[in-house]
Protein backbone atom coordinates (compact mmCIF):
# COMPACT_ATOMS: atom_id res chain seq x y z
CA UNK A 1 0.00 0.00 0.00
CA UNK A 2 1.21 3.47 -0.69
CA UNK A 3 2.04 5.72 2.04
CA UNK A 4 -0.35 8.53 2.01
CA UNK A 5 0.25 11.98 3.06
CA UNK A 6 -1.33 13.27 6.40
CA UNK A 7 -3.63 15.87 4.23
CA UNK A 8 -4.66 12.42 1.63
CA UNK A 9 -5.51 10.59 4.98
CA UNK A 10 -7.47 13.72 6.11
CA UNK A 11 -9.07 13.94 2.84
CA UNK A 12 -9.83 10.30 2.77
CA UNK A 13 -11.11 8.99 5.50
CA UNK A 14 -12.01 12.50 7.61
CA UNK A 15 -15.30 10.56 9.42
CA UNK A 16 -14.63 7.32 10.27
CA UNK A 17 -13.17 6.27 13.90
CA UNK A 18 -10.14 4.32 12.02
CA UNK A 19 -9.58 7.54 10.01
CA UNK A 20 -9.36 9.78 13.33
CA UNK A 21 -6.71 7.58 14.57
CA UNK A 22 -4.97 7.63 11.50
CA UNK A 23 -4.79 11.50 11.16
CA UNK A 24 -4.12 11.70 14.78
CA UNK A 25 -1.12 9.41 14.56
CA UNK A 26 0.53 11.66 11.62
CA UNK A 27 -0.25 15.12 13.19
CA UNK A 28 1.49 13.61 16.31
CA UNK A 29 -1.65 14.07 18.27
CA UNK A 30 -3.31 11.32 20.68
CA UNK A 31 -5.77 9.12 18.67
CA UNK A 32 -9.04 9.86 19.67
CA UNK A 33 -9.97 5.77 19.98
CA UNK A 34 -7.98 4.01 22.26
CA UNK A 35 -5.72 1.65 20.71
CA UNK A 36 -5.47 -2.52 20.68
CA UNK A 37 -9.15 -2.50 21.57
CA UNK A 38 -10.30 -4.74 18.81
CA UNK A 39 -14.19 -4.53 20.05
CA UNK A 40 -16.58 -6.85 22.01
CA UNK A 41 -18.74 -9.40 20.10
CA UNK A 42 -22.75 -9.21 21.07
CA UNK A 43 -24.43 -11.94 22.46
CA UNK A 44 -27.30 -10.31 22.78
CA UNK A 45 -28.59 -6.56 21.85
CA UNK A 46 -31.04 -5.46 24.49
CA UNK A 47 -30.62 -6.58 27.01
CA UNK A 48 -26.97 -5.82 26.48
CA UNK A 49 -24.76 -8.80 26.77
CA UNK A 50 -21.00 -7.93 25.27
CA UNK A 51 -18.38 -10.83 25.18
CA UNK A 52 -14.45 -10.02 25.36
CA UNK A 53 -12.46 -11.57 22.72
CA UNK A 54 -10.55 -13.35 25.02
CA UNK A 55 -7.94 -14.62 22.14
CA UNK A 56 -7.21 -10.35 22.43
CA UNK A 57 -6.03 -10.91 26.55
CA UNK A 58 -3.08 -8.72 26.79
CA UNK A 59 -3.18 -7.25 30.07
CA UNK A 60 -3.85 -8.15 33.65
CA UNK A 61 -6.35 -5.52 34.11
CA UNK A 62 -9.12 -5.20 31.62
CA UNK A 63 -9.56 -2.06 30.12
CA UNK A 64 -13.28 -1.18 30.84
CA UNK A 65 -14.04 -0.59 27.22
CA UNK A 66 -12.88 -4.21 26.43
CA UNK A 67 -14.61 -5.80 29.48
CA UNK A 68 -17.65 -7.93 29.05
CA UNK A 69 -20.94 -6.29 30.34
CA UNK A 70 -23.53 -8.98 31.93
CA UNK A 71 -27.12 -7.49 32.03
CA UNK A 72 -30.74 -9.31 32.32
CA UNK A 73 -32.77 -6.17 31.58
CA UNK A 74 -32.16 -2.80 30.17
CA UNK A 75 -30.01 -0.90 31.53
CA UNK A 76 -31.77 1.74 33.71
CA UNK A 77 -31.14 5.20 34.42
CA UNK A 78 -30.82 6.29 37.01
CA UNK A 79 -30.47 10.18 38.26
CA UNK A 80 -27.23 10.18 40.79
CA UNK A 81 -28.48 12.78 42.16
CA UNK A 82 -31.82 11.56 43.38
CA UNK A 83 -30.09 7.48 43.44
CA UNK A 84 -30.14 6.53 47.62
CA UNK A 85 -28.67 3.47 48.85
CA UNK A 86 -31.10 2.04 51.53
CA UNK A 87 -29.59 -0.55 54.34
CA UNK A 88 -32.66 -1.89 55.92
CA UNK A 89 -34.21 -4.84 57.39
CA UNK A 90 -32.46 -6.59 60.65
CA UNK A 91 -29.74 -3.61 61.04
CA UNK A 92 -30.15 -1.54 64.60
CA UNK A 93 -29.99 1.67 62.24
CA UNK A 94 -31.69 1.57 59.13
CA UNK A 95 -29.22 4.15 56.64
CA UNK A 96 -30.09 5.88 53.15
CA UNK A 97 -27.53 7.44 51.65
CA UNK A 98 -26.28 10.03 48.86
CA UNK A 99 -23.84 9.01 46.72
CA UNK A 100 -22.21 11.88 48.11
CA UNK A 101 -22.61 10.50 51.80
CA UNK A 102 -21.42 7.01 50.33
CA UNK A 103 -17.85 8.56 48.31
CA UNK A 104 -17.43 9.86 52.29
CA UNK A 105 -16.74 6.93 53.42
CA UNK A 106 -12.95 5.33 53.72
CA UNK A 107 -12.01 4.24 50.08
CA UNK A 108 -10.52 0.95 49.14
CA UNK A 109 -8.97 0.53 45.63
CA UNK A 110 -8.64 -2.99 44.68
CA UNK A 111 -8.37 -5.51 41.84
CA UNK A 112 -10.97 -8.31 41.22
CA UNK A 113 -12.27 -10.57 38.61
CA UNK A 114 -15.18 -11.20 37.56
CA UNK A 115 -16.87 -14.48 35.17
CA UNK A 116 -20.29 -14.82 34.98
CA UNK A 117 -21.49 -18.10 35.85
CA UNK A 118 -22.41 -18.92 32.16
CA UNK A 119 -18.74 -18.39 31.01
CA UNK A 120 -18.04 -21.23 28.24
CA UNK A 121 -21.39 -21.86 27.66
CA UNK A 122 -21.34 -22.74 24.41
CA UNK A 123 -19.17 -25.12 24.91
CA UNK A 124 -21.65 -27.32 26.29
CA UNK A 125 -22.84 -30.44 24.49
CA UNK A 126 -25.73 -30.78 23.80
CA UNK A 127 -26.15 -27.24 23.52
CA UNK A 128 -27.39 -25.42 26.06
CA UNK A 129 -30.01 -22.79 26.35
CA UNK A 130 -28.74 -19.34 27.55
CA UNK A 131 -26.15 -16.54 26.58
CA UNK A 132 -23.77 -18.69 24.25
CA UNK A 133 -20.64 -17.16 25.79
CA UNK A 134 -17.24 -18.53 24.53
CA UNK A 135 -14.20 -17.86 27.09
CA UNK A 136 -14.80 -13.57 27.16
CA UNK A 137 -17.04 -13.92 29.88
CA UNK A 138 -14.79 -13.23 32.52
CA UNK A 139 -12.59 -9.93 33.07
CA UNK A 140 -9.84 -8.45 36.10
CA UNK A 141 -10.67 -4.81 36.85
CA UNK A 142 -9.68 -2.41 39.88
CA UNK A 143 -12.32 -1.61 41.88
CA UNK A 144 -12.88 1.72 44.19
CA UNK A 145 -15.42 1.82 46.87
CA UNK A 146 -16.20 0.93 50.28
CA UNK A 147 -16.18 -1.82 51.79
CA UNK A 148 -19.71 -3.62 52.35
CA UNK A 149 -18.65 -4.43 56.09
CA UNK A 150 -18.39 -1.00 56.99
CA UNK A 151 -21.63 -0.40 55.61
CA UNK A 152 -22.71 -3.23 57.52
CA UNK A 153 -21.12 -2.25 61.05
CA UNK A 154 -22.72 1.01 60.94
CA UNK A 155 -26.13 0.09 60.42
CA UNK A 156 -25.34 -2.62 63.33
CA UNK A 157 -26.71 -5.86 61.83
CA UNK A 158 -29.11 -7.95 64.31
CA UNK A 159 -27.68 -11.00 65.77
CA UNK A 160 -30.59 -12.97 64.50
CA UNK A 161 -29.35 -12.15 60.70
CA UNK A 162 -28.53 -14.06 58.70
CA UNK A 163 -27.93 -12.75 54.93
CA UNK A 164 -27.72 -9.55 53.14
CA UNK A 165 -29.67 -9.04 49.69
CA UNK A 166 -28.69 -6.76 47.35
CA UNK A 167 -30.91 -5.62 44.94
CA UNK A 168 -30.45 -3.46 41.60
CA UNK A 169 -32.58 -0.87 40.56
CA UNK A 170 -34.00 -2.62 37.77
CA UNK A 171 -36.84 -4.34 36.50
CA UNK A 172 -37.97 -6.85 34.07
CA UNK A 173 -39.95 -9.87 33.63
CA UNK A 174 -39.03 -13.30 32.04
CA UNK A 175 -41.72 -14.88 30.10
CA UNK A 176 -39.85 -17.77 29.46
CA UNK A 177 -40.34 -21.13 31.45
CA UNK A 178 -39.47 -20.65 34.75
CA UNK A 179 -41.13 -17.45 34.11
CA UNK A 180 -40.84 -14.16 36.68
CA UNK A 181 -43.89 -13.51 39.15
CA UNK A 182 -43.95 -10.37 36.52
CA UNK A 183 -41.62 -7.50 36.59
CA UNK A 184 -39.19 -8.25 39.71
CA UNK A 185 -35.62 -6.39 40.74
CA UNK A 186 -32.45 -8.29 39.78
CA UNK A 187 -31.46 -9.34 43.56
CA UNK A 188 -28.77 -11.68 45.37
CA UNK A 189 -28.17 -12.28 48.49
CA UNK A 190 -24.65 -13.42 51.08
CA UNK A 191 -24.42 -14.69 53.92
CA UNK A 192 -23.66 -12.47 56.62
CA UNK A 193 -20.05 -14.28 56.70
CA UNK A 194 -18.99 -13.54 52.96
CA UNK A 195 -20.68 -10.32 53.15
CA UNK A 196 -18.03 -8.79 55.59
CA UNK A 197 -15.16 -9.81 53.89
CA UNK A 198 -13.03 -7.57 52.64
CA UNK A 199 -13.25 -8.78 49.03
CA UNK A 200 -16.35 -7.41 49.05
CA UNK A 201 -16.76 -4.30 47.81
CA UNK A 202 -19.59 -1.55 47.16
CA UNK A 203 -18.00 0.13 44.08
CA UNK A 204 -18.33 3.28 42.27
CA UNK A 205 -15.27 3.05 40.10
CA UNK A 206 -14.00 0.91 37.62
CA UNK A 207 -10.39 1.14 36.60
CA UNK A 208 -9.95 4.60 38.24
CA UNK A 209 -13.44 6.28 36.61
CA UNK A 210 -16.86 6.49 37.70
CA UNK A 211 -18.48 3.37 36.67
CA UNK A 212 -20.01 3.21 33.26
CA UNK A 213 -23.86 2.90 33.16
CA UNK A 214 -23.02 -0.65 31.49
CA UNK A 215 -21.30 -1.90 34.22
CA UNK A 216 -23.77 -0.43 36.87
CA UNK A 217 -23.34 3.37 37.52
CA UNK A 218 -23.85 4.82 40.51
CA UNK A 219 -22.71 1.95 42.42
CA UNK A 220 -22.45 -1.99 42.30
CA UNK A 221 -21.50 -4.47 44.28
CA UNK A 222 -18.25 -6.55 43.34
CA UNK A 223 -17.99 -10.05 45.08
CA UNK A 224 -14.43 -11.01 44.96
CA UNK A 225 -14.27 -14.68 44.54
CA UNK A 226 -17.85 -15.53 43.52
CA UNK A 227 -19.71 -15.83 39.83
CA UNK A 228 -20.67 -12.57 38.64
CA UNK A 229 -24.26 -12.88 39.58
CA UNK A 230 -23.81 -11.87 42.94
CA UNK A 231 -22.16 -8.81 41.75
CA UNK A 232 -25.10 -6.86 41.65
CA UNK A 233 -25.24 -3.38 39.56
CA UNK A 234 -26.93 -0.36 39.79
CA UNK A 235 -27.13 -1.28 43.76
CA UNK A 236 -30.23 0.77 45.86
CA UNK A 237 -31.04 -1.69 48.55
CA UNK A 238 -29.28 -3.44 50.96
CA UNK A 239 -31.67 -5.65 53.25
CA UNK A 240 -30.23 -7.51 55.97
CA UNK A 241 -32.63 -10.49 55.97
CA UNK A 242 -33.00 -13.88 59.26
CA UNK A 243 -34.18 -16.25 56.71
CA UNK A 244 -32.03 -17.43 53.51
CA UNK A 245 -33.31 -15.42 50.38
CA UNK A 246 -35.14 -17.73 48.04
CA UNK A 247 -35.38 -14.98 45.05
CA UNK A 248 -35.39 -16.06 41.30
CA UNK A 249 -31.41 -15.52 40.60
CA UNK A 250 -30.89 -17.64 43.31
CA UNK A 251 -33.25 -20.68 43.22
CA UNK A 252 -34.79 -20.98 39.13
CA UNK A 253 -31.98 -19.28 38.05
CA UNK A 254 -28.10 -19.64 39.13
CA UNK A 255 -28.55 -22.54 41.38
CA UNK A 256 -27.02 -26.14 40.97
CA UNK A 257 -27.64 -29.67 42.23
CA UNK A 258 -25.64 -30.75 45.10
CA UNK A 259 -25.63 -34.30 45.97
CA UNK A 260 -24.10 -35.13 49.44
CA UNK A 261 -23.98 -38.90 50.98
CA UNK A 262 -27.40 -39.89 52.28
CA UNK A 263 -29.16 -36.64 51.79
CA UNK A 264 -31.81 -36.05 49.14
CA UNK A 265 -30.07 -33.89 45.79
CA UNK A 266 -31.42 -30.30 46.40
CA UNK A 267 -30.74 -27.31 44.44
CA UNK A 268 -28.28 -24.21 45.81
CA UNK A 269 -26.91 -21.05 44.63
CA UNK A 270 -24.29 -20.94 42.66
CA UNK A 271 -21.49 -19.76 44.43
CA UNK A 272 -17.62 -19.48 44.64
CA UNK A 273 -15.92 -19.58 41.25
CA UNK A 274 -14.50 -22.67 40.12
CA UNK A 275 -10.69 -23.44 39.15
CA UNK A 276 -10.00 -22.69 35.24
CA UNK A 277 -7.29 -22.05 32.96
CA UNK A 278 -8.33 -20.51 29.49
CA UNK A 279 -5.94 -20.46 26.64
CA UNK A 280 -6.04 -17.10 24.80
CA UNK A 281 -3.58 -18.27 22.01
CA UNK A 282 -3.76 -19.68 19.60
CA UNK A 283 -7.90 -19.08 18.94
CA UNK A 284 -9.63 -22.04 18.26
CA UNK A 285 -9.24 -23.08 14.54
CA UNK A 286 -5.84 -20.82 14.44
CA UNK A 287 -3.63 -21.55 11.47
CA UNK A 288 -0.32 -22.20 13.36
CA UNK A 289 2.92 -22.56 11.57
CA UNK A 290 4.22 -25.78 11.20
CA UNK A 291 7.96 -26.54 12.85
CA UNK A 292 8.32 -23.36 14.86
CA UNK A 293 8.01 -22.43 18.85
CA UNK A 294 4.31 -20.96 19.05
CA UNK A 295 4.18 -19.14 22.51
CA UNK A 296 1.01 -20.45 23.85
CA UNK A 297 -0.58 -17.87 26.48
CA UNK A 298 -3.65 -17.87 28.76
CA UNK A 299 -5.17 -16.69 32.25
CA UNK A 300 -5.92 -18.95 34.80
CA UNK A 301 -8.23 -18.18 38.21
CA UNK A 302 -9.32 -20.23 41.44
CA UNK A 303 -12.38 -18.07 42.47
CA UNK A 304 -11.47 -17.58 46.60
CA UNK A 305 -7.74 -19.42 46.21
CA UNK A 306 -5.20 -18.80 44.26
CA UNK A 307 -3.99 -20.43 41.33
CA UNK A 308 -0.67 -23.20 41.96
CA UNK A 309 -0.28 -24.72 38.83
CA UNK A 310 -1.20 -24.38 35.25
CA UNK A 311 -0.55 -27.31 32.95
CA UNK A 312 -0.65 -27.60 28.97
CA UNK A 313 -1.12 -30.25 26.77
CA UNK A 314 -0.64 -30.54 22.87
CA UNK A 315 -1.77 -33.75 22.39
CA UNK A 316 -5.47 -33.11 23.64
CA UNK A 317 -4.98 -34.35 26.78
CA UNK A 318 -2.74 -37.61 26.78
CA UNK A 319 0.31 -35.93 28.00
CA UNK A 320 0.92 -32.54 30.40
CA UNK A 321 3.44 -30.05 30.78
CA UNK A 322 3.85 -26.78 33.13
CA UNK A 323 3.03 -23.55 31.82
CA UNK A 324 4.83 -20.55 33.40
CA UNK A 325 2.73 -18.48 35.87
CA UNK A 326 4.20 -14.30 34.87
CA UNK A 327 2.91 -11.61 35.93
CA UNK A 328 1.00 -10.38 39.03
CA UNK A 329 0.15 -12.54 41.55
CA UNK A 330 -2.65 -10.92 43.48
CA UNK A 331 -5.82 -12.79 45.62
CA UNK A 332 -9.68 -13.22 43.96
CA UNK A 333 -7.38 -11.90 40.66
CA UNK A 334 -6.82 -14.20 37.33
CA UNK A 335 -2.61 -15.14 36.85
CA UNK A 336 -1.33 -14.86 33.26
CA UNK A 337 0.17 -17.71 32.11
CA UNK A 338 1.99 -18.93 29.10
CA UNK A 339 4.23 -21.97 27.52
CA UNK A 340 6.41 -22.33 24.36
CA UNK A 341 4.64 -25.31 22.74
CA UNK A 342 7.17 -27.03 20.30
CA UNK A 343 4.89 -27.08 16.79
CA UNK A 344 5.31 -30.68 14.89
CA UNK A 345 6.81 -29.87 11.69
CA UNK A 346 4.36 -31.76 9.70
CA UNK A 347 0.84 -29.99 8.89
CA UNK A 348 -2.26 -31.30 10.57
CA UNK A 349 -4.59 -30.57 13.38
CA UNK A 350 -3.14 -30.80 17.39
CA UNK A 351 -5.64 -29.92 20.02
CA UNK A 352 -4.46 -28.00 22.88
CA UNK A 353 -5.71 -27.83 26.55
CA UNK A 354 -5.18 -26.09 29.77
CA UNK A 355 -5.99 -26.74 33.42
CA UNK A 356 -5.40 -25.17 36.19
CA UNK A 357 -4.90 -26.45 40.32
CA UNK A 358 -5.30 -24.21 43.20
CA UNK A 359 -3.61 -24.02 46.15
CA UNK A 360 -5.93 -26.00 48.03
CA UNK A 361 -5.35 -28.92 45.36
CA UNK A 362 -8.64 -28.82 43.59
CA UNK A 363 -8.37 -28.97 39.71
CA UNK A 364 -10.69 -28.37 36.81
CA UNK A 365 -12.59 -31.81 35.83
CA UNK A 366 -12.82 -34.01 32.72
CA UNK A 367 -15.94 -34.07 32.00
CA UNK A 368 -19.10 -31.84 32.49
CA UNK A 369 -20.83 -32.26 35.39
CA UNK A 370 -24.71 -32.13 34.39
CA UNK A 371 -25.83 -31.39 38.26
CA UNK A 372 -24.31 -27.87 37.18
CA UNK A 373 -27.39 -27.37 35.14
CA UNK A 374 -25.59 -24.56 32.75
CA UNK A 375 -23.27 -22.79 35.32
CA UNK A 376 -19.58 -23.33 36.94
CA UNK A 377 -18.64 -24.05 33.33
CA UNK A 378 -15.21 -25.24 34.33
CA UNK A 379 -14.22 -28.82 32.68
CA UNK A 380 -11.76 -29.19 29.81
CA UNK A 381 -12.06 -27.71 26.99
CA UNK A 382 -9.88 -28.37 23.82
CA UNK A 383 -8.73 -26.02 21.43
CA UNK A 384 -8.17 -27.57 17.89
CA UNK A 385 -5.84 -25.73 15.82
CA UNK A 386 -4.36 -26.23 12.35
CA UNK A 387 -0.51 -27.42 12.04
CA UNK A 388 0.44 -25.59 8.44
N1 LIG B 1 -28.69 -5.22 38.68
C1 LIG B 1 -28.05 -6.20 38.02
N2 LIG B 1 -26.87 -6.62 38.47
C2 LIG B 1 -26.18 -7.60 37.83
C3 LIG B 1 -26.74 -8.23 36.68
C4 LIG B 1 -28.00 -7.75 36.22
O1 LIG B 1 -28.53 -8.23 35.21
N3 LIG B 1 -28.62 -6.74 36.90
N4 LIG B 1 -26.04 -9.25 36.09
C5 LIG B 1 -25.11 -9.98 36.96
C6 LIG B 1 -24.27 -10.94 36.27
S1 LIG B 1 -25.00 -12.42 35.89
C7 LIG B 1 -22.93 -10.72 36.03
S2 LIG B 1 -21.96 -11.91 35.36
C8 LIG B 1 -22.31 -9.42 36.37
C9 LIG B 1 -21.62 -8.83 35.16
O2 LIG B 1 -21.06 -7.59 35.45
P1 LIG B 1 -20.56 -6.65 34.25
O3 LIG B 1 -21.71 -6.45 33.32
O4 LIG B 1 -20.06 -5.40 34.86
O5 LIG B 1 -19.45 -7.42 33.58
O6 LIG B 1 -23.26 -8.47 36.85
C10 LIG B 1 -24.21 -9.03 37.74
N5 LIG B 1 -24.98 -7.96 38.31
MO1 LIG C 1 -23.42 -13.86 35.02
Amino acid sequence: MATLSRRELLRSAPLTAAGAVLAARASGEAPAVPAGNSGLTVRSHQPQNLEMPFQELKSWVTPTEQFFVRSHFAVPKVDPAAWRLRVEGAVEKPLELTLDDVKKRPAVTRPLLLECAGNGRVFLTPPARGLQWGFGAVGNAEWTGVPLAAILDEAGVKPSAVEVVLVGAETGAIAADPSTPGPIHFDRSLPIAKARRPEVLLAYKMNGADLTASHGAPLRAVVGGWYGMAAVKWLTRVVVVEKPHAGYWQTMDYSVWERKAGEVPSLVPVTAIQPKASISRPAGFEVVPAGKPYAVTGAAWAGEEKVAKVEVSADGGKTWAAAELVGEDKPFCWRMWKYTWAVPPTAGTATLVARATDAAGRGQPDKRDPDRRTYMINHLIPVEVTVR
